[in-house]
């Protein structure tokens, strides 16, 4: 019998009032037992009382519980039957299997403690790393773009591999350029994908393009494959007017909102809280969605990754963690980051569904985001993805690698199953693609990255009074009169500014 209970909050203040020893509140919908009827039916709400030795669950009037909850309640059913699926059901309520504590018999000889569902041993015997088989790495292709396993093939069609392939050379192509014009000093930073491009290709090709992304900074490829123009990215980059983000943020720090994908913030794995907690607003709304919260192995280091996936799995949100296991952090290898089995094997430890996959394997990635995304979505949990890739290119143009690890390690992953070159032979092997095709879309890419680029260079910067808009909602006096000043002292002293490369104040 499947007993879909109510959100914690509501399981916790849920009392009536004849008798206290209520524990959880839990509504049942009898045709979500008798197995996927999608047909509306009425839903019973009904309270668990736990005593000592016995478990029983009453029938309850909803008149009989606090006013708070019986709203609650309410909302509940108002979405519910909105869109009556069972679907829509496990979307709107949390499902649950362990509604009441179950008592055993007199004499069994269990632990009862609320905290784990557990046996006694005698035996005193302290965990190390070594009881886990490190995870192993799910791939479908060899280096050479071989399929390995054929039942793994996911079996895209022409026209979506080549998309893959045209993304993931459109980044590598414009990350060439980014980086030369950095270091030429045309942009004051950026950052490379180089070697990651499949981590990115691969999962946004499974998503819904609805889904709503919260990235770290090095997934660009996500929105190329959206259709986020490129000529945007340069924008971006350069902060020139026709920016979205009016010139505020550093380069790479890309957001928009058409193509569901919210904006970069420096601060790592602040994102993922904010994907758990919109995770768990598109379960209440009702929506078939889920959000995907990119990160890196070093990311998954702060407070705010412990704190992302905890909520997740226990208010069983909707969201894809996908960590990019690039091997360093900057300068700090994995080895210095953390102890354990990498990332994936944590998110057990949360209660959270998890795989490691090859990341420069992009159907392996791909395969794995659209089986996470099922889970996601239809049973409204969190799934973790780690993929395992290495981080060709520096950190950033801030960085330079070789002040910390060796030129052959970083030659011998450009060389060696580089993602981008094992679908090209995935390719060639189909005979979708050859040399000429490939050359030929190489030197267009190119010229188009070359216009884009130049067409961003030469716009104006946006006006300097966007430094003091959008602080608030609504300017306040005080912005408004700084703003007053900013203007009065620009005019004043104009030939110590560069007045003539920005928009007029
Ligand atoms: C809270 C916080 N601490 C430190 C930094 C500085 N910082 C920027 S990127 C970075 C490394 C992140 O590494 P990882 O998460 O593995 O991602 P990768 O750069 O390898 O893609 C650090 C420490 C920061 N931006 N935010």
């Amino acid at each position: 019998m499947h007993a879909l209970s109510c959100w914690r909050s509501l399981g916790t203040c849920a009392r009536t009032q004849a008798t206290s020893a209520l524990r959880r509140l839990s509504i049942i919908r009898p045709a979500c037992q008798a197995g996927g009827d999608d047909r509306p039916c009425p839903v019973y709400v009904s309270c668990c009382v736990a005593e000592p030795v016995q478990h029983n669950c009453y029938k309850t009037k909803m008149a009989s519980l606090r006013p708070t909850t019986y709203r609650r309640i309410l909302k509940l059913l108002r979405n519910f039957n909105r869109n009556p699926t069972p679907s829509s059901f496990h979307r709107s309520l949390s499902l649950s299997h362990n509604v009441c504590q179950e008592f055993p018999e007199v004499g069994e000889d269990k632990p009862l403690f609320p905290g784990a569902s557990s046996t006694y041993t005698e035996q005193l015997r302290f965990l190390g790393r070594d009881v886990y088989e490190p995870i192993p790495v799910y791939r479908v292709m060899n280096k050479m773009g071989k399929i390995i396993e054929p039942s793994q093939d996911p079996g895209l069609d022409q026209a979506v591999v080549e998309k893959m392939y045209k993304n993931m050379t459109t980044l590598n192509a414009m990350d060439k350029i980014m980086y030369e014009s950095q270091r030429q000093g045309r942009i004051s930073f950026y950052m490379t994908a180089y070697g990651e491009e499949g981590t990115h290709v691969g999962s946004a090709a499974a998503l819904d393009d609805r889904d709503i992304i919260y990235g770290q900074y090095r997934e660009g490829g996500v929105l190329l494959w959206r259709g986020f123009p490129m000529e945007k990215m340069m924008n971006q980059c350069y902060g020139n007017k026709d920016d979205t983000g009016k010139g505020r943020q550093m380069p790479v720090h890309y957001g928009s909102k058409e193509h569901g994908f919210m904006a970069i913030s420096s601060p790592l794995a602040t994102q993922m809280p904010h994907a758990a907690g919109a995770a768990f607003a598109l379960k209440r709304a009702g929506l078939d969605i889920c959000t995907v919260c990119y990160f890196g192995d070093g990311a998954a280091s702060e407070g705010d990754a412990h704190a992302a996936l905890n909520f997740a799995a226990t208010l069983d949100a909707p969201c894809i963690f996908f960590c990019r296991n690039n091997g360093y952090a900057i300068s700090t290898p994995t080895s210095e980051q953390y102890r354990g089995d990498g990332i994936a094997c944590r998110g057990p430890a949360y209660g959270i569904t998890s795989i490691r996959v090859d990341g420069n394997d992009v159907f392996a990635v791909y395969n794995a985001t659209k089986a996470a995304r099922q889970i996601a979505v239809t049973e409204s949990k969190p799934v973790l993805i780690e993929a395992m890739t290495y981080r060709i290119g520096h950190h950033s143009t801030s960085d330079d690698s070789s002040a910390y690890r060796s030129v052959d390690e970083v030659k011998y992953w450009d060389r060696e199953g580089h993602p981008i070159g094992r679908l090209y032979n995935y390719m060639l092997s189909k005979n979708w693609w050859d040399v000429d095709r490939d050359k030929a879309w190489l030197a267009e890419v190119k010229k188009e990255i070359m216009q884009n680029f130049q067409a961003a260079e030469k716009l104006k910067k946006p006006s300097p009074r966007y430094m003091l808009t959008d602080v608030f909602d609504k300017s306040s006096k005080r912005l408004t009169r700084q703003a007053e000043e900013v203007k009065r002292h620009v005019e004043q002293y104009k030939e110590h500014y560069p007045i003539d490369k920005f928009e007029d104040l």
